[in-house]
């Protein structure tokens, strides 16, 4: 039943900042799909091993978990451990990796890019540590697929997902498991659920926005099922292959609805959205938006609320273009606060040797060492733990946080869909011209350093940089780099802080406007790219 099939390779196979994202139609090309998974094959030798399996549900999502199957059946994988279905959140696979002590998990998802045959399709690619694996693998992975001549796939019947149970193909040992279960148990024995159901039967409301993504299931059952919500509580909680046409990406752009119900006189007391596999999320309050930043400098500061943490944290961290609100707290609280660069998996070594408990990004994305991923209805759990601690708002709880350690008026500015070469070249002229920025003044901002951003990994010594980073001495910073996560051209992300100590409630865009110019300026944007105002700012 395993044949061997000859291939030529796609040139374009090399993952990004979280495993490789690309058009669906790409992916759909022949071979394209099985040339990359032979090619991680090769590289890891997946003979006798264990992998979870699973994907947010995305259209083509059926079609790659079959071609998977069989391709590691035809490899020699051991066993199988795959999501009802074919579903499996990306939190809820780290975990299930930890758990079940596998090799590791292969989740078919592009994360918070749009889905469907026009969107985008993606693969992450997890080892025994339950993240995803190291630039160290991923070169090693892009240099396979460079050379690749062959596949190995069995010819089978497709398998039947929608049934709980075990079966084999050839030595391979299939086990279908509902993915929600262990996850709703690994989150028991981190939060209060007693505390969080006397929050519900008090009268307390909430909206979670799953955005016709994977964490509909996992939401219904822990809010409405678990912990008494309202039914209705949880919406758009199927699964579509093309989300509805949502963009699932929890932010003040593409889940607008929620933030103008949210800002209108139904909001309920919270809300939260979740994107496409579950490890992003949004957090609001009534008339209130939270930043990413700030939210993981809040759970940070009110850690003592949540069983798992209330005898304290080992540390936490945060990528560079995220804003320092953490740092200050993990300051007054005697904490080491780690710098990343972006990406989630420079947080694992950090988690594997203890040194973070916490850990979070300014693209939506907070999370705790209970896995290695990030997880959105974790960070939800947190923030009503808080609630229900402090019978506080969203709102009180944030003010409080500024109050005792500032405020940092933090945005991003988006300039996507830039030629390739367009944007490589701006990057590449702006670090060249970072050295005479030193100690210039532009108004009331005075240049302390610029230097691009390198990250020296305690851990395993291996160095990495990323992005570009102008310090003022007021505080102030502004970070570029390019997105790691597009399926196509380039996106130049452009990040700003401006911490306040005393001007608390001022409009963002009013006090991070100076910044704005600046970077316009310094980096040449409009010139350019012919853009003067971001496509995206959240
Ligand atoms: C991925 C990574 C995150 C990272 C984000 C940044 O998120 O896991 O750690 O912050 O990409 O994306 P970009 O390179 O576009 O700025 P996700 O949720 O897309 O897997």
């Amino acid at each position: 039943m395993i044949k061997t099939v000859n291939t030529t390779p796609y040139s374009d196979q090399k993952m990004g900042t979280g495993g490789l994202r690309k058009k669906t139609q790409a992916v759909m090309q022949p071979n394209y799909f099985e040339n990359f998974i032979q090619s991680i094959f090769n590289v890891i030798d997946p003979h006798g091993k264990t992998f979870v399996v699973g994907g947010d549900g995305r259209y083509f999502n059926d079609v790659a978990i079959q071609r998977f199957i069989k391709m590691a059946a035809a490899n020699g994988v051991r066993k199988l451990i795959i999501g009802q279905n074919g579903f499996m959140s990306t939190p809820a696979g780290s975990n299930v990796i930890l758990k079940r002590k596998t090799d590791g998990a292969f989740i078919f998802s592009a994360s918070h890019n749009p889905g469907g045959l026009n969107g985008d399709f993606g693969v992450k690619y997890s080892n025994q540590t339950g993240g995803q694996v190291p630039t160290s693998v991923t070169d090693k992975i892009y240099a396979e697929t460079q050379s690749i001549s062959s596949y190995k796939i069995c010819e089978a019947p497709d398998i039947n997902l929608s049934e709980i149970g075990q079966i084999r193909l050839e030595n391979t040992e299939i086990e279908i498991i509902d993915p929600v279960n262990d996850y709703v148990d690994m989150l028991k024995n981190i939060f209060d659920f007693d505390a969080l159901r006397r929050l519900f039967a008090s009268g307390f409301t909430m909206r979670f926005d799953a955005m016709n993504a994977v964490t509909g299931p996992y939401a219904i059952r822990i809010f409405e099922e678990t912990l008494g919500a309202p039914k209705g509580t949880v919406t758009q909680a199927v699964p579509l292959p093309d989300f509805g046409g949502l963009h699932p990406d929890p932010n003040l752009i593409y889940a607008k609805h929620l933030v103008d119900f949210m800002f209108s006189d139904k909001a309920t007391d919270f809300a939260a959205a979740n994107d496409g596999d579950g490890d992003r999320n949004m957090i609001l309050g009534r008339k209130f938006f939270v930043t990413p930043s700030d939210s993981l400098a809040i759970l940070t500061d009110n850690c003592r609320y949540v069983p798992a943490y209330k005898n304290g944290i080992s540390g936490v961290a945060k990528s560079a273009a995220t804003s320092t609100a953490v740092c200050r707290v993990a300051a007054a609280n005697k904490l080491p606060c780690y710098i990343v660069p972006t990406g989630w998996k420079y947080f694992v070594n950090l988690m594997d040797s203890g040194r973070i408990t916490l850990c979070g990004e300014e693209s939506f994305g907070t999370g705790s060492s209970h896995i290695r991923e990030k997880d959105g209805i974790w960070a939800v759990l947190f923030w009503l733990s808080i609630i229900a601690a402090t019978g506080k708002s969203v709102e009180e709880i944030t003010r409080e946080n500024w109050k005792k350690y500032g405020r940092s008026y933090y945005m991003r500015f988006d300039f996507e869909g830039l030629d390739t070469s367009v944007a490589d070249k701006l990057m590449a002229d702006l670090e060249n011209k970072l050295p005479s920025l030193k100690g210039q003044d532009f108004g009331s901002y005075k240049v302390s350093e610029a230097a691009p951003f390198i990250y020296h990994d305690p851990v395993d010594g291996s160095i990495t940089q990323n992005g570009l980073v102008i310090d003022f001495t007021n505080g102030s910073k502004i970070t570029f780099r390019l997105s790691g996560t597009g399926s196509s051209g380039a996106t130049l992300r452009v990040y700003l802080e401006r911490p306040e100590y005393h001007d608390l409630d001022n409009d963002t865009y009013d006090m991070v406007q100076d910044l704005l110019k600046i970077a316009m300026n310094v980096a040449e944007i409009p010139q350019r790219t012919g853009k003067t105002k971001a496509d995206v700012n959240t």
